[in-house]
């Protein structure tokens, strides 16, 4: 059963607007940043029944990504009001009217969307994945994160992570002279056991000159292109030039463009962020889009916890391993949780869905993030 055909006389009584910080415990570096302390946005959405659903949204590093976590709580402070007295239940309602209240600012409104599609699938007594629909596994592949470094370092760590169980492999690159990063793929894919798949990410750190001519020099090593350039322009241009599939990421905004970059054959797979394209009813079609054309896709985001993390693992779920380019989460990286039973965590290369009742799958005490930022009612 889809959450479209569900009208129940639920309304919003209440919206909670929490700032919880997930300082990374660990090196982080991407070519543009290094991963400090993000706070992360925790949106509590409370219905005339009592039922609570519960969404957010966690950006990285400012320089990453579009929205900071600091903009997106100002969004919330204008879809927050907009909202009380709404049906959660109502999908199409709820994403028309936070349109209506502001533009773009995905983000913010991907937290609302979460939330809505958590409270839903406890009134109906759902997982948020059975709602997504689709056959669904009950573990999903994830990746982990090999970020900027020396060669040795990098290849050290990419021991380490097999060691783990970890079969795919983000390296981070750009940002520094190309043949620092040449070095590193070289190191790391000598260190990279035969079923591991390699990426390799720039975050958009790379000039075309810089694409084409790392893509010359590694032709021979087998690993995925992530996000060379930033624009869609530029990975356009690049594409009859490189020797790497592409996997496109910042720049996959929404489902016109991703079908666009599908059709026009640059695309050979997406690195999908729940929250840049506003949540997971913007995220089912793109799924059902790239399940269609065979385009393999990840299902995850920037940073964050427990709950972005489940949404995640509850969209990869329902993605055919085969196209499955896995769910990544930021709990080895900042190792907190807010449902210490149940938060998603990775287990030989997997991440389990959380088992704790429906909707996500968690079960958040009250008092977890402190004192609301904001509340309306
Ligand atoms: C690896 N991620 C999913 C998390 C980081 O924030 C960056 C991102 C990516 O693929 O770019
Ligand atoms: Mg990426």
């Amino acid at each position: 059963m889809s959450p479209d055909m569900i009208k129940t006389k639920s309304s919003i009584v209440e919206i909670r607007i929490y700032k919880f910080p997930l300082p990374a415990k660990s090196l982080y570096n991407m070519s543009s940043s290094a991963v400090q302390t993000p706070e992360s946005t925790i949106v509590e959405i409370i219905d005339n029944e009592g039922t609570i659903g519960y969404g957010e949204a966690c950006m990285a590093t400012s320089e990453a990504q579009r929205s900071t976590n600091e903009s997106i709580r100002v969004s919330l402070s204008i879809l927050g009001p907009s909202l009380i007295g709404v049906n959660p239940t109502d999908l199409s309602l709820i994403n028309e009217t936070m349109g209506n209240a502001l533009l773009g600012e995905q983000e913010a409104k991907a937290a609302i969307d979460i939330a809505c599609w958590d409270l839903i699938g406890k009134k109906l007594n759902m997982s948020v994945a059975e709602l997504l629909g689709g056959n669904i596994n009950r573990e999903v592949l994830t990746y982990h994160v090999v970020g900027i470094a020396s060669p040795e370092e990098a290849s050290a760590e990419a021991r380490r992570l097999q060691k783990m169980g970890i079969t795919r492999l983000q390296l981070k690159a750009g940002g520094r002279r190309i043949e620092a990063d040449i070095s590193s793929i070289k190191a790391v894919s000598k260190a990279t056991d035969e079923e591991t798949v390699l990426d390799v990410d720039t975050n958009c750190g790379w000039t075309q000159t810089e694409a084409t001519e790392v893509s010359k020099l590694t032709s021979g090593i087998d690993f995925s292109l992530e996000q060379p350039c930033r624009t869609n322009e530029e990975l356009i241009a690049i594409k009859s030039k490189i020797f790497h599939p592409l996997i496109i990421d910042e720049s996959a905004t929404d489902i016109k463009t991703i079908s666009d970059l599908v059709y026009r054959k640059i695309a050979d797979g997406f690195g999908m962020k729940i929250t840049r394209v506003g949540g997971l009813s913007a995220m089912r079609p793109i799924r059902d889009f790239c399940l269609k054309t065979a385009t393999p896709m990840s299902s995850d985001d920037a940073w964050g916890g427990d709950i972005i993390a489940a949404a995640g693992v509850a969209l990869g779920s329902t993605i055919p391993r085969n196209l499955n380019r896995g769910a990544w989460i930021a709990h080895p990286y900042h190792r907190v949780h807010y449902d210490s039973v149940n938060g998603p965590r990775i287990e030989n290369g997997y991440v389990k869905l959380p088992n704790g009742g429906p909707g996500l799958g968690l079960i958040i005490k009250k008092g977890t993030f402190g004192d609301p930022e904001q509340c309306y009612e």
